[in-house]
């Protein structure tokens, strides 16, 4: 079974009472990029990646969208039976550009599961649960206004909340968080994310002056340099998210000791494939970590369900999804959605979403 065709779409999604906001990013329509292959044998899967604009990462959808079509002539004719082939045919095509080889990879992945008439959790080693917990992340807003979201969210079911901070004064940082903590205290695990936004001074600052909440840090500084020059003076553990760029990052932090855990990104690390190898890295040292990505609708959200399925429980930090701010669905009959802070493992064969592909218009570019 090869690759008979790729065809790259693209389609606008606003975000729902947008602006989505972080410390360096305020977004109100994310430009997702969907890839449909098709098989020799005719069966067709679908990908999908979603920079959350051009700020947040490395990654922007007219990069994804240049990538794809400089892998894509290259691909026909390549292997959907084995994963890390497909992989290795597209780092010999294009080095680099991680979050765009994650469409192809994904979308292998939902032929492979139709194929073999397997859910994507399956090739992925097994899911341990047909539920995954989710989190809420905030965007950045005043500490009142966050304090209220943090209750109504955990009052929904959500057993997590990531706290948006960074790119404004520190103590209005500060307040945020102690004002959460007044409103939802134990009975929601929280996180600190700041996006990079933080220098040294403001993460140690923050730390100290919020020593007694329990949380976690979410990549306050913006390199693995600055996070290692503080780390241990800080009064909570630390995960890496922007960092943990690809495994090579991954393998460096854990090795040095730069951090507790991760929040992942299934595109950020090329897809299904070496997220699964990342999911069994943390494993062996008992690394907690999310599956999440940046942005994107039922295609990603499905993909970033069913690898999270397969995490051990302990070590999930759940599976975030930009679902709650996207309008409507490519799957009406199969969507990928939150509900009560958790996500029900889609059923069936493959990602077990088929989209409707009226939505996305003629696809930009087909090839083979
Ligand atoms: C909350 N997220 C997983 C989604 C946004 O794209 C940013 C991200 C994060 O943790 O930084
Ligand atoms: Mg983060």
């Amino acid at each position: 079974m090869r690759i008979a065709e790729v065809h790259i779409y693209a389609h606008e999604l606003p975000v729902r009472n947008g602006p989505y906001t972080m410390a360096n990013a305020e977004v109100w329509s994310l430009d997702t990029t969907l890839v449909k292959l098709v098989a020799d044998n005719g069966l067709v899967g679908w990908g999908e990646t979603c920079p959350v604009g051009p700020t947040y990462a490395p990654a922007h959808s007219a990069g994804a969208r240049a990538a794809l079509g400089e892998l894509a002539p290259g691909l026909i004719g390549a292997p959907l039976l084995q994963p890390r082939v497909l992989q290795r045919r597209m780092d010999s095509l294009l080095n680099g550009h991680a979050y765009a080889k994650a469409a192809i990879d994904i979308a292998g992945y939902d032929i492979l599961g139709q194929h073999t008439e397997l859910p994507v959790a399956d090739l992925l080693g097994g899911a341990v649960t047909e539920r995954v917990p989710s989190y809420y992340a905030t965007g950045i807003g005043t500490p009142d206004e966050i304090a209220r979201i943090a209750a109504d969210k955990v009052d929904e079911g959500y057993p997590r909340l990531q706290i948006k901070l960074g790119g404004r004064p520190l103590e209005i940082d500060i307040e945020t968080v102690r004002k959460v903590w007044e409103a939802v205290g134990a009975r929601a695990r929280l996180v600190a994310d700041a996006n990079r936004g933080w220098t040294t001074r403001d993460a140690l600052t923050f730390s100290h002056a919020c020593r007694d909440i329990p949380l976690v840090v979410e990549q306050p500084c913006n390199t693995l340099e600055e996070i290692a020059a503080i780390r241990d003076q800080l009064s909570h553990p630390v995960y890496l998210d922007e960092s943990g760029s690809d495994l090579t990052s991954v393998l460096r932090a854990i090795g040095a000791n730069l951090c507790d855990g991760f929040g992942m990104k299934l595109t950020r690390i090329g897809g299904l494939q070496p997220m699964s190898v990342f999911r069994d890295i943390c494993d062996a040292r008992a690394m907690p970590h999310s599956c999440d990505d940046a942005w994107g609708g039922d295609i990603i959200h499905a993909a970033c369900v069913h690898v999270g399925a397969t995490v051990a429980p302990r070590l999930l930090e759940g599976v975030w999804l930009a679902q709650p701010y996207v309008e409507g669905h490519y799957d009406g009959d199969n969507p990928v959605r939150i509900e009560a802070g958790h996500i029900a493992l889609p059923q069936g064969p493959g990602l077990g979403v088929r989209p409707d592909e009226t939505l996305f218009g003629a696809p930009l570019a087909s090839f083979g």
